[in-house]
């Protein structure tokens, strides 16, 4: 068994910290409360501890937007008390995990301060700014809801798939790359165990982050297309991998959302990117209103746009086969058609049929013809 299948025997223990041990009766969790705890965590027989996030962060998104990779928030304590933390659970041979969130940063942090500082320093290219004179520069949504952009005070878009106080970071810069691996080695030379790699499918973008069919009322579409697993990310992962992971006794644990079966072993096999990953499959069968019996054939369910317009079918029966209920949608009848092909094929008819029921309202045929006029 080589390093990279030992985690394999070993045993998980996820701490939320804030809600673990208050150490100092501020009413917060902190890291000398799990400190304290490590002798009850070692009967437990545990091997890993995950922490979620203690890095400085504004907290915008639980930790998960970090403003100093190399700082804890003092909510939690200090980096000695990490340190200390780190030492005794090394004693009770205990690795701790910490979360690694690199797809974004947070808008706090200095590299994105001195990108809004100064458009042409080398921070500014750590990240998707882009010049729009007519609104944001395509129409994808953000995962939290509204446009991806955001606009800054001197005219540039950034882009945030997730909160807008969360920034993509450009992978496709060599020296944003640079930093990163620096920061990852810096902690695994600290003695950190591993990672819980944070929403890491998103790393690569469409390079040319043009605008696709809308999805929705609101003129957006989700951004799961352009920007998750999209080709060419296994060069960014390969990379991360060979630079850092590969060079420590580590586990690592990716956030991998959107990563078809056929695709695990890149992923996850002898030479793969991780040691493991969360496999959201079964959790995304609901999603988009859908349920096991419309997904039966993974990731192979309509897009939401389709979703959206049966379920829009289904609210409004007497208007779903008239022309004039047509021509009062939000999405042309082009766009549908474009947006998912599937709208009109057999195979889509038939799920959506078995989903939403036989009745005129949701219908194959109402869903036909929003889509073919
Ligand atoms: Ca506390």
């Amino acid at each position: 068994m080589n390093k990279n299948e030992a985690w394999k025997r070993k045993i998980a223990y996820q701490i939320y910290p804030r809600s673990f041990c208050d150490a100092n009766g501020d009413g917060i969790g902190d890291l000398k409360g799990i400190t304290s705890k490590l002798d009850y965590l070692q009967s437990l027989g545990i091997d890993y501890v995950w922490l979620c996030p203690v890095y400085a962060s504004p907290m915008d998104d639980g930790g998960y937007d970090i403003s100093d990779y190399k700082a804890i928030n003092p909510l939690f304590g200090t980096m000695e008390d990490m340190d200390e933390l780190l030492a005794e659970a090394k004693k009770r041979n205990i690795k701790i995990i910490m979360d690694l969130v690199v797809n974004h940063c947070s808008d706090e942090h200095e590299w994105f301060q001195k990108a809004l500082a100064d458009p042409n320093c080398e921070e500014a290219e750590y990240f998707y700014f882009r010049n729009s004179e007519n609104g944001p520069p395509n129409n994808w949504r953000s995962m939290f809801g509204g446009s991806a952009w955001e606009q800054v005070p001197d005219g540039r878009y950034y882009m945030h798939l997730f909160s807008k106080k969360q920034p993509d970071l450009n992978w496709e810069n060599p020296k944003l790359r640079e930093r990163i691996y620096e920061m990852v080695n810096w902690w695994l030379d600290k003695g950190l165990g591993g990672w819980r790699i944070d929403a890491i499918t998103h790393l690569k973008k469409e390079p040319t982050l043009s605008s696709l069919p809308a999805d929705g009322d609101d003129g957006l579409v989700g951004c799961f297309e352009p920007t998750r697993n999209y080709p060419g990310i296994g060069d960014f992962l390969t990379e991360l991998r060979e630079r850092t992971f590969d060079r420590y006794d580590c586990i690592t644990v990716a956030e991998a959302a959107g990563v078809p079966y056929h695709q695990l072993g890149e992923y996850i096999g002898e030479n793969g990117y991780f040691s493991t990953l969360f496999d959201f499959s079964y959790a995304e069968l609901y999603s988009y209103g859908h349920t096991w019996y419309t997904c039966k054939k993974a990731w192979e369910w309509p897009k939401p746009g389709c979703v959206t317009r049966c379920l829009q079918a289904r609210r409004k029966p007497k208007r779903s086969a008239s022309a004039q209920s047509i021509s009062k949608t939000t999405t042309t009848p082009a766009q549908a058609k474009s947006s998912c092909p599937r709208n009109t094929s057999p195979s889509f008819r038939r799920r959506c049929s078995a989903r939403f029921g036989s009745s005129s309202a949701a219908s194959p045929s109402s869903i036909r013809v929003r889509s073919s006029v």
